[in-house]
């Protein structure tokens, strides 16, 4: 039973003429694998993301392969950003653009919209990560994507919390199931540096997603969606793995800053998106 901390250096790859909050950023990506800006969009906005999920889950919940199981009462939907009113301004919010631009350079794509919903009843997840940990990362220690997370609702201590062991984005063992889920033997090391988030309506987040995490048990009669927004450097992989579009009318309106990290393909129209990821739905449980 070993676990392989790839990186040790001290050194962190923060890009000439970084300021000091694209230091920082660069420095909590790289050491505890997580950051968050507190208040970034309001209540109302947090409100309107609600129930633009709300409809999505709706609409993807009886349609084969529209919402994933992540485990029992948790799902997961891919949608596209014209589904979503507020895409714009999350994307094009400075201090996304800066936490994309410090970590993934000037060419950072957006790969991938989602939601995770926790329903009442959701149990703790396995320890995991949301990817293998790619070739890039393993010989050079370095990060070539990240998860952006938005609550739509303001996170109670009974709602089963997200839960992050900083620091582990680096852990390599060739013992991980599918790369992904150290078994249980290991998982003191990850109970031992457990954090839990408490997320505010209008804050968000970014993670790299090798950062060992998992959905907490839900005691609550209520759900905790949370918002998705994966975005990768030229050539980590991602993009493949996602079926993000966007209809041509949709695109013509995009602001020129928010075209230009967008690499899908533009349709007449949309086709809903049937994801691929079987793996986690069986290692955590199918959703019913
Ligand atoms: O419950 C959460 O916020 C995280 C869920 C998660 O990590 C996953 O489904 O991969
Ligand atoms: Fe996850």
């Amino acid at each position: 039973m070993t676990v392989t901390v790839i990186r040790e250096t001290d050194e962190l790859p923060v890009p000439p003429g970084a300021d000091e909050e694209a230091t920082e950023i660069v420095r909590a990506i790289y050491t505890e694998g997580i950051t968050a800006k507190k208040g970034a969009f309001s209540r109302e906005f947090a409100e309107r993301m609600r129930e633009d999920i709300d409809v999505a889950f709706e609409e993807a919940r009886d349609r084969p392969g529209g919402a994933v199981g992540r485990g029992p009462k948790r799902w997961y939907v891919e949608i596209h950003p014209e589904q979503l009113r507020g895409f714009v301004e999350i994307v094009d919010h400075p201090w996304v653009r800066k936490v994309c631009e410090s970590v993934l350079g000037a060419d950072y794509r957006i790969v991938e919209v989602g939601f995770d919903i926790p329903f009442a009843g959701a149990v703790y997840q396995p320890w995991h990560r949301d990817y293998p940990m790619p070739e890039l990362t393993r010989r050079e220690g370095r990060l070539n994507s990240l998860h952006f997370n938005l609550t739509a609702v303001d996170t109670e201590e009974d709602m089963g919390p997200f839960e992050i062991a900083p620091g582990t984005q680096w852990d390599w063992s060739e013992d991980f199931g599918h790369q992904m889920f150290p078994p249980r033997p290991y998982y003191p090391r990850y109970d031992e540096r457990a954090i839990r988030k408490y997320p505010m309506m209008g804050d968000i987040s970014a993670r790299t997603a090798l950062t060992i995490h998992r959905g907490t048990k839900n005691y609550s009669q209520k759900s905790r969606p949370v918002l998705v927004i994966g975005v990768d450097s030229p050539g980590a992989g991602i993009a493949e793995k996602h079926d993000l579009a966007v209809t041509k009318a949709y695109w013509e309106q995009l602001p020129q800053s928010v075209r230009d990290h967008m690499v899908c393909p533009v349709v007449d129209e949309l086709t809903p998106i049937t994801q691929k990821h079987t793996i986690e739905g069986l290692v955590m449980g199918e959703a019913e």
